[in-house]
C-alpha cells in the first residue's frame, strides 16, 4: 500500500519510513513532489489536532492516504512545556541545540526525580475517501543534566527512557521504545480496520 508521509521534518521522515518500509509500506514524501509542501500554521490545541491539520494539508497535494505526525516532549515539572510548542521552544529561528539549551536552563537545579518527562508522537491518517483516524503513543522517562550521544535529533541528547538516552541508541532500539515506534505500532493495527 502506497502512503504519503506529510513532513518537512528530514529527521522525522527517516524514522517514519525507516519504521514504515519493512511494515510493508511504500513511502512517499515531499521529496516525490514537484514542488515543496505548503508550510501549515499549526494552531490546534491537542497534538491530533495539528496532526490532522498538516495531514489535510498535504493530501489536497499528494490526493493517497496521508499520514502526518505531531510530536513534542511533555516535562511534568514544566506544566507539560515545551510539548506542543517543541519544534519552535526556543521562539522564531530555534534549532535543536537552542531547544536544548533552554531546556537545561528551565530545569537548572531541578534534582533528578523531579525531571519526569514524556515524549509524545500523534499519527493522523487520511484516506482519500474522507475517513480519517488518529493514534498516540509515548515513552515516559526524564530530561539529563546534559547532553549525551550522537544519534537521534532534537531532545534526544537530553531524553532518557528505561532503555537508556535517545542519542545514545541505535536506530532500531530508539524504534523498538520511543514514541514514534509505538504510535506506527498502533497506526498498523488501527489501519486494518479501515481497509
Ligand atoms: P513537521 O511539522 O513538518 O512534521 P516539525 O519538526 O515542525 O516537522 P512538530 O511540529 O511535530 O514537527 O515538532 C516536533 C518537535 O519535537 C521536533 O521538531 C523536535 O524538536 C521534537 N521531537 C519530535 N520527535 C522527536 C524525537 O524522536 N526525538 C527528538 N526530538 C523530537
Amino acid at each position: 500500500m502506497k502512503i504519503f508521509i506529510a513532513t518537512k521534518n528530514r529527521n522525522k521522515l527517516c524514522e517514519l519510513e525507516r519504521i514504515l518500509r519493512p511494515m510493508g509500506f511504500e513511502v512517499l514524501s515531499e521529496n516525490d513532489l514537484e514542488n515543496p509542501l505548503p508550510e501549515v500554521e499549526e494552531t490546534g490545541k491537542t497534538y491530533e489536532e495539528n496532526a490532522l491539520l498538516k495531514a489535510h494539508s498535504a493530501f489536497k497535494i499528494a490526493g493517497i492516504t496521508t499520514v502526518a505526525d505531531d510530536s513534542g516532549l511533555s516535562v511534568d515539572i514544566l506544566d507539560g512545556a515545551p510539548g506542543l510548542y517543541s519544534a519552535r521552544y526556543s521562539g522564531n529561528g530555534a534549532t535543536y541545540s537552542s531547544n536544548n539549551e533552554k531546556l537545561l536552563a528551565a530545569l537548572k537545579g531541578v534534582p533528578r526525580d523531579k525531571r519526569t518527562a514524556t515524549f509524545v508522537s500523534c499519527i493522523a491518517c487520511i484516506f482519500p475517501d474522507g475517513r480519517e483516524f488518529t493514534v498516540r503513543g509515548e515513552c515516559k522517562g526524564y530530561v539529563a543534566e546534559e547532553c549525551h550521544g550522537n544519534g537521534g535529533f532534537g531532545y534526544d541528547p537530553l531524553f532518557v527512557c528505561d532503555a537508556g538516552c535517545y542519542a545514545e541508541m541505535t536506530a532500531e532500539e530508539k524504534d523498538r521504545v520511543s514514541h514514534r515506534g509505538n504510535a506506527l505500532r498502533l497506526f498498523k493495527k488501527e489501519l486494518k480496520k479501515y481497509l
